[in-house]
This record gives structure tokens, sequence and C-alpha cells, in this order.
């Protein structure tokens, strides 16, 4: 069993390097908004997760450096993630706006809001 997950974790990083979106071309500006915006963020993923690489594939298609932690590796990351969040599932993003922290659950939830998210600052010219 253990193999067999293996085997599909590999596959599936092999798919997501074939099938990795060209990243948009964005202004000085805009890349700097949204290299702001990425350190309000940040996913909580296990690397071999079929959700969480639909997560990376939309920040990468939204050229937004989405920084992550291995919630599967890293214990502190497992802590965090299990602490804050309330659960370990993957993928969660942590949303830091100020003092106020959330954490959210659903890889079609989190690609929702990093779109709308990320809205203003790929339509600024
Ligand atoms: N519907 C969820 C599915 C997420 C999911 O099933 N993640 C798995 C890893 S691929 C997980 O965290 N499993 C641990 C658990 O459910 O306790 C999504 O789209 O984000």
């Amino acid at each position: 069993m253990g193999v067999i997950r293996w085997i599909l974790g590999r596959i599936i990083l092999v798919v997501e390097a074939l099938t990795k979106p060209k990243p948009p071309k964005l202004n000085a500006d805009q890349h700097q908004a949204m290299v702001a915006f990425s350190k309000q963020v940040t996913l909580y993923q296990f690397q071999a997760c079929p959700f969480c690489v639909k997560v990376r594939q939309a920040s990468r298609k939204l050229g937004l450096p989405l920084a992550a932690k291995d919630a599967k590796r890293d214990m502190a990351a497992r802590r965090e993630l299990e602490q804050g969040g309330g659960k370990i599932k993957v993928p969660c993003l942590r949303i830091q706006q100020g003092d106020k922290v959330q954490w959210m659950y659903e890889s079609d939830d989190i690609i929702a809001y990093l779109n709308q998210a990320t809205t203003p600052i790929t339509q600024a010219d």
C-alpha cells in the first residue's frame, strides 16, 4: 500500500511538472503588489496531494509566489495547522490581515479566494 501511494505521489508530481501553467506577464508594479499580497498567505500542504497541486498551479497561473509549508514532514508546520486550523487536512491557506488570522480549507475555496484577492492587481495597468 505504501509503495502504491509512493508511486501515485511520483506520478502526481510528474504531471504537475509537465502541466505547469505559464506565469502571466506582470509589470513591475503588479509584481511588487503580488509579492506584497503573498506575504499575507501561506499554504499548508502535502507535496504530492492532488488538491494541493491544484492550488499551486492556480497560484502559478496568477504569478503569485505562494509560500508553502509541508504539513506531512515538517512537524512544527503540522502543529501550527492543527492548532490554528483545527485539523490536519490539506490544502489549507493561512491568511493574515493585520492581527486577524483566518484558516481556509478546501482547494476550490482557496483558489476562488486567491483569484478574487489578486484581481485588483492583475487588472491594474
Ligand atoms: N475537498 C478537499 C479534499 C482535501 C483532501 O482530501 N486532502 C487530503 C490529502 S490529499 C487530506 O488532507 N487528508 C487528510 C484527512 O482528510 O484527514 C479539497 O478539495 O481541498
